[in-house]
């Protein structure tokens, strides 16, 4: 281990400071499955983050539906943003969100393919990580309506790191023909 293992022995990418554990970071975490019942694996998924430790869950959005992004012989998305409150590093709430990932039997048939369920570190914060096994702002973001909109339901007024308004992000991403539906 290096002088940046953490507590619970992982790797904690060298970022400003290094101040993360036990300061609390508000984090938006992105939910999408269109495998196995994908609005249950949603509440399952939402269930099982707001059981984590150290962490609270603030709120969840709405679900929307939404084409692939990917191979287009696949299922439409379900996809939702959620609102943590938590002292884990960056690693550590990975760490967690593999495990429920993996809990929730995460299959992913090919690139870009179908998935039970994927959980993302969207925004941990303010902060800005590029890592090997962690990049935060998570890098499509920019792209994804339906990440975009999940978030600003959330707020508002909602920024990424460098400043940039994630309502003038919106305006011109790509249309993955999202629908809000039913939770
Ligand atoms: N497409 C949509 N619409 N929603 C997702 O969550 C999603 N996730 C992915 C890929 C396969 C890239 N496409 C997606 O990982």
């Amino acid at each position: 281990m290096t002088e940046n293992a953490n507590t619970l022995g992982f790797e904690e990418p060298a970022f400003e400071g290094q101040l993360f554990e036990g300061q609390e970071a508000e984090v938006f975490i992105g939910l999408g499955s269109n495998l196995n019942a994908p609005k249950k694996q949603l509440d399952q998924a939402i269930k099982s983050l707001s059981q984590l430790p150290s962490c609270t869950l603030t709120a969840h959005s709405s679900y929307y539906s939404s084409k692939p992004v990917g191979p287009q012989d696949q299922p439409n998305f379900v996809n939702a943003a959620a609102l943590i409150k938590t002292t884990l590093s960056p690693i550590a709430l990975l760490k967690h969100l593999q495990a429920i990932e993996l809990n929730q039997g995460r299959v992913k048939k090919r690139h870009w393919g179908e998935r039970s369920i994927d959980l993302d570190i969207l925004l941990y914060g303010d902060r800005s990580i590029d890592s090997e096994d962690l990049i935060i702002p998570h890098k499509e973001l920019k792209n994804r309506d339906f990440v975009l909109q999940p978030l600003l339901e959330l707020d508002e007024n909602l920024e990424l790191p460098d400043g940039a308004s994630l309502r003038s992000l919106l305006a011109i991403c790509p249309d993955n023909q999202l629908q809000r539906i039913e939770s």
